[in-house]
């Protein structure tokens, strides 16, 4: 199913068009037939030549319902733009089109309806030009009479080839169902109903109101005024909840699959269409189907900071416009960079955000996402709609590398610091470092800890490594850090020579526990093996030698020894065909 959102100026024929496509009142209360005028969103479905359905969001044009238009509009993907060829382009042909482009929505035609009773030429012609510079681009342009007929099948043809180039939905996403009506049916309870943009819904499922976080059931389903057992993106769909009372939901609240969307009352957004100086303090943000009231904080020349009034379940990348509720004024489009932006407590903080936002532009970037944070979770980046693509340091924990470095430097300091407070201690209690160095966790702490440190009954003590001899020791933390960012890049026996450790001297870092060696002058640090199987277990399996040796970034020389001893120690299996799998633990 295709859905379709109309747009246009007061009057100027959706609803008729809508009516005469699909042979459905989009008008559903007695006070907007009696005033021939929409009020709030209709919704009506057809069939098109292809076989393909299309569902249509019919919106109000009148200048005083834009808010409803713009709950019609925020989660629909392609519209139809409606304009009345006797009277042209207006001030809501305008103002609409500019919700559109704010939204980014890229799919589009325009109709240009009451071709009886005026040439659609002039009317066609302006419309083309108007839409060509924004989201929309180069559009179909059909001029049609509801009253003749002429042009409708054009229209639907028309139809046809823009549903036909609407991307895929990602049906096994998680629903995010942005709720645009609520009512109660006598026996049935509570029912929402709203475009399902991707995933999917059973009868039976659990879901969640983002708000509260209240877990309801989805009791019956009806897509097309018809039960279903199961509905699909994209999709209009009905949705019968078990669990909550009608006056609970409203327009605006978003079911959600349990767990998988943050809900922030704090964001740092890009600003088009308006100068951010200009905007006032407090505005509208429309985004989906819900319009909450914002304070806006200027950071930068076209970024700003927004505390929503209540929070909702956004992700990066999520367009919405801004309104100016006071002027009835649409005052800008907002791209949303940061959906969980660090607080701005300290001086300069606010130039310093500014200065990071001015490299963001909305789309999902694991890697900056990680190295902005230092430290984050991957369910909690996947929570803001940025895949995870890095491979945890410990547990779900991703980390920037130089953060991680410079923790492990810290972690050191420490461990000499509390030896000298301590001097009857043996080590240091984990949970101590822990809260020294600021982290979450304890196993990010025991993560941390690199010969010659070690972590023994909840401390971190120091390792035999320290009976070293205090060259080989030192040539040893030289190849730590040169094997910090690429840990499997073992060095060459010369480049070995040059860090101070020719044959006896790694033979006594291999006997100490200092270094792990693979074959001959092939070494690597000790926790190369776990780091190792976690890289592999971040594989597609089985995987390849080629394969294991890029994940790794490094080179058949270390690889097919480091695979063989992983092999050996029961982490890694070898199938027939040369190829191997993480063994499950
Ligand atoms: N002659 C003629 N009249 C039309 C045509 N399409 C719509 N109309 C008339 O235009 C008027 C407004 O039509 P609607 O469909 O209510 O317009 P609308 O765009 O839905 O208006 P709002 O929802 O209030 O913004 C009605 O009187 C329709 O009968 C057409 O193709 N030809
Ligand atoms: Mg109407």
């Amino acid at each position: 199913m295709w859905v379709v959102a109309t747009a246009g100026h007061v009057d100027h024929g959706k609803s008729t068009l809508v009516r005469v496509l699909t042979g459905m009142e989009p008008d559903r209360w007695a006070e907007e037939r009696r005033r021939g005028m929409t009020i709030d969103l209709g919704f009506a479905w057809t069939s098109l030549p292809s076989g393909a359905t299309v569902a249509f969001v019919d919106v109000p044009g009148h200048e005083r319902f834009v808010p409803n238009m713009l709950a019609g509009v925020g989660p629909v993907p392609a519209a139809l733009l409606v304009v009345a060829a006797d009277e042209g382009w207006m001030p809501q042909s305008a103002e609409h089109l500019a919700v559109l482009d704010a939204l980014g929505v890229s799919f589009g035609l325009v109709a240009v309806t009451r071709a009886d009773l005026a040439d659609p030429g002039p009317a066609a012609a302006r419309a083309r030009a108007e839409v060509a510079g924004t989201s929309l681009g180069a559009v179909e342009v059909v001029p049609v009479s509801a009253v003749t007929g002429a042009g409708l099948p054009e229209l639907r043809a028309a139809l046809d080839r823009l549903g036909a180039r609407l991307p895929a939905p990602v049906v096994d996403g998680p629903v995010r169902l942005w709720v645009d009506r609520c009512f109660t049916v006598r026996g049935a309870g509570t029912v929402v109903t709203g475009t399902l943009r991707a995933g999917r819904l059973r009868v039976g499922d659990e879901v969640a109101v983002a708000a509260d976080g209240t877990r309801v059931r989805v009791r019956g389903l009806h897509s097309l005024g018809t039960a279903r057992d199961e509905v699909s993106a994209v999709s209009r769909v009905a949705v019968n909840l078990r669990g909550v009372v009608r006056e609970r939901v409203a327009r605006g609240d978003v079911l959600v699959t349990p767990e998988a969307f943050g809900c922030t009352g704090l964001v740092d957004v890009r600003v088009s269409g308006a100068s951010v100086a200009d905007l006032p303090a407090s505005v509208m943000l429309h985004v989906g189907s819900a319009a909450v009231p914002v304070r806006v904080r200027p950071l930068g020349p076209d970024t700003a900071r927004l505390r929503l009034a209540r929070p909702l379940p956004l992700l990066v990348g999520d367009r919405a416009v801004l309104r100016d509720p006071g002027r009835r004024l649409v005052a800008g489009g907002v791209t949303l960079l940061d959906v969980a932006p660090p607080p701005l407590a300290r001086r300069g903080a606010a130039a310093v955000r500014a200065a990071v936002l001015a490299g963001l532009d909305g789309r999902a970037d694991p890697v900056g996402e990680v190295r902005r944070r230092g430290l984050v979770r991957g369910s909690d980046l996947a929570r803001m709609g940025v895949p995870v693509t890095v491979a945890p340091v410990v547990g779900d924990w991703l980390v920037d590398d130089e953060h991680w470095a410079g923790l492990g430097v810290r972690l050191v300091a420490e461990v000499s610091r509390y030896a000298v407070e301590h001097p009857l201690e043996s080590g240091v209690p984990v949970e101590v470092l822990r809260q020294r160095l600021g982290l979450p966790e304890r196993s990010l702490v025991e993560a941390l800890v690199r010969v010659p440190l070690r972590v023994y009954a909840g401390r971190v003590v120091a390792g035999s490594v320290s009976v070293l001899p205090e060259p080989v020791a030192r040539a040893v933390d030289r190849l730590g850090v040169e094997l910090r960012s690429r840990p499997f890049r073992a060095p060459e026996a010369d480049r070995l020579v040059e860090l101070g450790l020719g044959a006896r001297e790694v033979g006594a870092a291999v006997r100490a526990g200092a270094l792990l060696r693979l074959a001959g002058t092939v070494v690597l640090l000790p926790g190369a093996v776990e780091q190792a199987a976690r890289v592999l277990a971040g594989l597609p399996q089985p995987f390849t030698l080629s394969a294991a040796r890029q994940a790794l970034d490094t080179t058949r020389r270390v690889a097919v020894p480091l695979l063989e001893l992983l092999d050996s120690r029961g982490v890694t299996r070898r199938l027939p065909g040369d190829v191997r799998t993480v063994v499950s633990r």
